[in-house]
């Protein structure tokens, strides 16, 4: 089964990714939670990187605090599209740190960068990309955006 690896640098981050765990669960897609940090467990970021797509993940979605390194080297070693999740962490100045250190890769190393702690737009992305190779993943993203608009539309009847 197609998987969806997401990772975050501590059990900190985790309040914050839990919406992206939690929106890919909405739609059943198989995900893998670890925690994994680029700057206390190198040899553990090299074996993730290296070996995250032999086991089916197809997604990677990373995210990291403060010096964030953990999206850009996952990108830098793994085939996998990542997504990065900027974290407004306790070691963060004001979570610039963190979208700039995520977002300013070099050319050939992307990783497309969501809002900082936009984790649910990280699974919504993580499932659109899956969606394009799955019709009954598609099909659920095309129901998830009636919903957004019908939303709207209550909102308009409301106001
Ligand atoms: C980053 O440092 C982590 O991703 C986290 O956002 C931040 C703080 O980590 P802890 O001190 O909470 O473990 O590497």
């Amino acid at each position: 089964m197609t998987k969806v690896g997401v990772i975050m640098g501590s059990k900190s981050d985790l309040p914050v990714m839990q919406d992206a765990i939690d929106f890919l669960k909405t739609f059943d897609i198989e995900v893998e939670v670890d925690i994994v940090s680029a700057h206390r467990t190198p040899d553990l970021l090299m074996e993730y990187g290296k070996n995250a797509h032999k086991r089916g993940i197809r997604v990677v979605i990373a995210g990291a605090g403060g010096a964030a390194h953990l999206p850009g080297m996952i990108a830098a070693l793994s085939p996998l599209p990542v997504i990065g999740v900027p974290v407004k962490s306790r070691n963060s100045i004001d979570g610039w740190d963190s979208i700039l250190s995520i977002l300013q890769m070099p050319g050939g190393v992307p990783v497309a960068t969501v809002a900082l702690d936009g984790a649910k737009n990280a699974g919504i992305l993580a499932a659109q990309i899956l969606g394009a190779n799955d019709d009954s993943i598609l099909n659920k993203i095309i129901d998830y955006k009636t919903e957004l608009a019908e939303k709207v539309e209550n909102m308009r009847k409301d106001i």
